[in-house]
């Protein structure tokens, strides 16, 4: 394991961090900054494609208002009219088939609440800077999806026996032309294995109660409940069942991590969420008022588990106390904490909070940089100053 050390946030930093306005006075020279009209309950990390993150410090619901549901779009927002709409599964199966929208909706539905965090959430935070949209803490949400399962078409079409990988197509195409360039332009596609596929794949066609939105993948997204975001493709076209692994863009040159449990390093697909919690308030740097209990609250999640146990310290790393889990365990879904500061005394505090899931795996204090420039699970200290 490699590793860095942790470093707090400068003050610069923060500000980027936090407010929509500083937004632009940090990052105005990189490209889709400076110009970009305020959108009410985001903070705007890039205007075209649209990449959205809530402000984390607005925590105040288990279900995330899809109105502040981060967006994350590698591509231009492609426009589907539901009565055009067609999904084509085929590849190694024995039917190969279409189904229109209404035809998948007239099929047995499901309803399931599963939280995803883009695989970059906290990029901010990661000292060098590193590459990609520079979230802050709000690039993950918890929604309730309502739509059919994966494993009923799978069933349909069967799969051949030798099926691996069932990969996941968009209809958003582009070319990226950073290097490694694409061949040409290509399509938003990631697999998840045969076995995940007819586990617990949903396909979603409703969000929070209502039709689901296009920024969000309508018609018809894919939600794979306990994985980095990256893998629940939205504006689902094509489903191909393949007989070895798929090494798709956006699973081997984007996506990926170093694994060095085969003897040598070896490049693999970002898959399940890392056990997490994240402090919603205090803010980065928020001014506290001395001798008054103050609430600190925050969010934990991971992946194909629940959350059992959040800790919180309000001094740096030296002592810690267990927060109060609030509502029930949902798995693949987050826990919101809180945790009461009893007696805030003047001066610099840092405080920490770190999680432990139902397999008993627990938050890391430092950055593990063989996870390259994802998966930022590490605890990530708040720094207040209590006057
Ligand atoms: N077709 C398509 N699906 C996609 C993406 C995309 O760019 N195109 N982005 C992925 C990533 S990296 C994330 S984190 C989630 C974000 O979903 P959201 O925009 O609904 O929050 O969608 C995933 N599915
Ligand atoms: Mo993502």
């Amino acid at each position: 394991m490699a590793r860095q050390t942790m470093v707090p946030l400068s003050r610069r930093r923060f500000l980027a961090a936090t407010s929509a306005s500083a937004i632009t006075a940090a990052f105005g020279d990189l490209p889709g900054f400076g110009q970009s009209p305020e959108i009410p309950g985001f903070i705007v990390r890039q205007q075209q494609p649209p990449n959205l993150e809530m402000p984390f410090a607005s925590l105040d619901s288990f279900v995330t208002p899809t109105e502040r549901f981060f967006v994350r779009s590698h591509f231009p927002t492609p426009t589907i009219a539901r009565r055009e709409w067609t999904l084509e599964v085929g590849g190694a199966v024995e039917r190969p088939f279409r189904v229109s929208f209404d035809e998948l909706r007239g099929m047995p539905t499901q309803r399931r609440t599963v939280t995803f965090e883009c695989a970059g959430n906290n990029r901010v935070n990661l000292v060098p800077r590193a590459r990609g949209v520079l979230w802050s803490s709000g690039a993950i949400g918890n929604a309730e999806w309502e739509g059919i399962s994966l494993a009923a078409l799978l069933e349909r079409a069967r799969p051949a026996a030798g099926a691996v990988d069932v990969i996941l197509e968009g209809a958003d195409e582009g070319a990226i032309n950073d290097e490694p360039r694409t061949p040409g332009s290509i399509r938003y596609a990631r697999s998840v294995p045969i076995a995940k596929a007819r586990r617990d794949v949903l396909l979603a066609f409703r969000m929070n109660g209502a039709d689901l939105t296009r920024s969000h993948g309508a018609p018809v997204r894919a939600i794979v409940p306990g994985w980095y975001g990256c893998a629940s493709v939205k504006w689902l076209t094509r489903i191909h069942v393949v007989e070895r692994p798929f090494d798709g863009y956006f699973q081997t040159f984007d996506y990926t991590y170093w694994d060095r449990s085969a003897g040598a390093p070896a490049m693999r697909p970002i898959t399940e969420m890392q056990v997490k919690a994240s402090i919603a308030r205090p803010a980065f740097e928020e001014t506290i008022a001395a001798g008054r209990p103050y609430r600190v609250h925050g969010a934990a999640w991971t992946g194909e588990a629940s959350i059992r146990r959040v800790e919180v310290s309000v001094d740096g790393g030296a002592t810690w106390a267990d927060a109060r889990l609030l509502g029930e365990p949902v798995e693949s879904a987050w826990r919101l904490w809180e945790f009461t500061w009893q007696n805030p005394t003047a001066g610099r505090h840092r405080l920490m909070a770190r999680a432990t899931d139902s397999r008993g795996q627990t938050q890391p204090l430092e950055r593990d940089t063989d996870r390259r420039n994802y998966m930022i699970s590490h605890v990530l200290p708040v720094e207040v100053d209590v006057r």
